[in-house]
Formats: C-alpha cells, sequence, structure tokens
C-alpha cells in the first residue's frame, strides 16, 4: 500500500521571517503536519485500495470513501494535502513576485481589479469563525474565493484551490496571538506568485 508522505518545505524554516516566523514553521511542518500525514495513512490503512488515487483525488471522491473511516480522512488527508499546497504556495518575500499574465486577467475578469480581490480574499480571511482556511480556487473555469472550516476541502466541493491561507490559530499564534488581520496582511508578502499562476493554468 502506497503511504502519503510529509513533503519538505522548498525553503528554509527561517525563509519566511519576519512575516512567518522560524518557530511557528517549525512546529506547523513538523509536528502538524507531520501528524496529518500519519493519521491519513492509518485511516487508509483499512482500505489501502483508495491510496491507488492522488490524496487530491481521494478528496474528490470522499463520497465514496467507507463511512468508517470517512471522518478521519476528511480531517487528516484534507489537513495533508492542504499543507502541501500551504507550502507550496509561499515564497520568501524577494522571491514572492506579483500575479501576472492569466492568472492576472482572471482575477480582474472576477473581481474587477487585484485590490478588490484582495479585499474581498481579505474579508474571507477574517471572517472564518474558528479553525479554518480561506481560498482562491477554480470552480468549473472560474475564479471563486471560497472559506472552509476545519479541514473540510475545496477538492470535495469539485473546486480546485490554487491559493490558500491557514487561518487556525497554530498558524500565527506564537508571533501574532490574537491579530489575524495583521498574519492575513503579511501573507501577501510571502505569496509565490509563480506557482500560483501554474496551478491557475493547470485547474482552469
Ligand atoms: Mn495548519
Amino acid at each position: 500500500m502506497k503511504k502519503f508522505e510529509t513533503p519538505d518545505l522548498p525553503y528554509t524554516y527561517d525563509a519566511l521571517e519576519p512575516y512567518i516566523d522560524e518557530a511557528t514553521m517549525k512546529i506547523h511542518h513538523n509536528k502538524h503536519h507531520v501528524a496529518y500525514t500519519t493519521n491519513f495513512n492509518k485511516a487508509l490503512e483499512k482500505y489501502p485500495k483508495l491510496t491507488e488515487q492522488s490524496a487530491e483525488d481521494i478528496l474528490k471522491n470522499i463520497d465514496s470513501v467507507p463511512e468508517d473511516v470517512r471522518p478521519a480522512v476528511k480531517n487528516h488527508g484534507g489537513g495533508h494535502v492542504h499543507h502541501a499546497l500551504f507550502w507550496e504556495i509561499l515564497a520568501p518575500a524577494k522571491d514572492s513576485g506579483e500575479a501576472e499574465g492569466e492568472l492576472l486577467q482572471a482575477i480582474v475578469d472576477s473581481f474587477g481589479s487585484f485590490d478588490k480581490f484582495k479585499e474581498e480574499f481579505d474579508q474571507a480571511a477574517m471572517t472564518v469563525f474558528g479553525a479554518g482556511w480561506a481560498w482562491l480556487s477554480v470552480a468549473d473555469g472560474k475564479l471563486i474565493i471560497e472559506k472552509t472550516s476545519n479541514q473540510d476541502s475545496p477538492y470535495s466541493l469539485g473546486h480546485t484551490p490554487i491559493l490558500g491561507i491557514d487561518v487556525w490559530e497554530h498558524s500565527y499564534y506564537l508571533k501574532y496571538q490574537n491579530r489575524r488581520a495583521e498574519f492575513v496582511e503579511n501573507f501577501w508578502k510571502v505569496i509565490n506568485w509563480q506557482v500560483v499562476g501554474e496551478k491557475f493554468a493547470q485547474a482552469k
């Protein structure tokens, strides 16, 4: 049976400083993400055939996962997939770049302007109640902003997330405590726009 693995970060733990601190990155990647991956694998042990799909496809087909392990697959599989995406769409501030080309055009088409998109995304990130994520996703070829609770996945809604912000408190509390707005604002400084553009090109 295939075992899913926690991917290495494509940069060092301190690479996103001062916007996302080293201590948070270490715990978030090495403890939280590793725990999601471990528990995802554990949940799949009884049904090894499921692992013939990608982790994303398992979430897309969540309704066909046997009921006894479905909650665990949803929570830990979601945690595994979402964090893998999160590390990928981040980059040191000097390498962040800007949204451009087809992605920028689609953002303007969907939201009116980049600033308007940012405003709506921030609003989504700020209004996730409790633990969850805000996403920029592709749904039926169009860009949408959406929120999910806990590790519920856009994939399970038939959407493809191309950018996401983790607003679980473990994602920012060490550095920002209750100041989620400051974390959300600083998130924009460390987005890997090249990767988001590539994800858009694949998903649209
Ligand atoms: Mn997290």
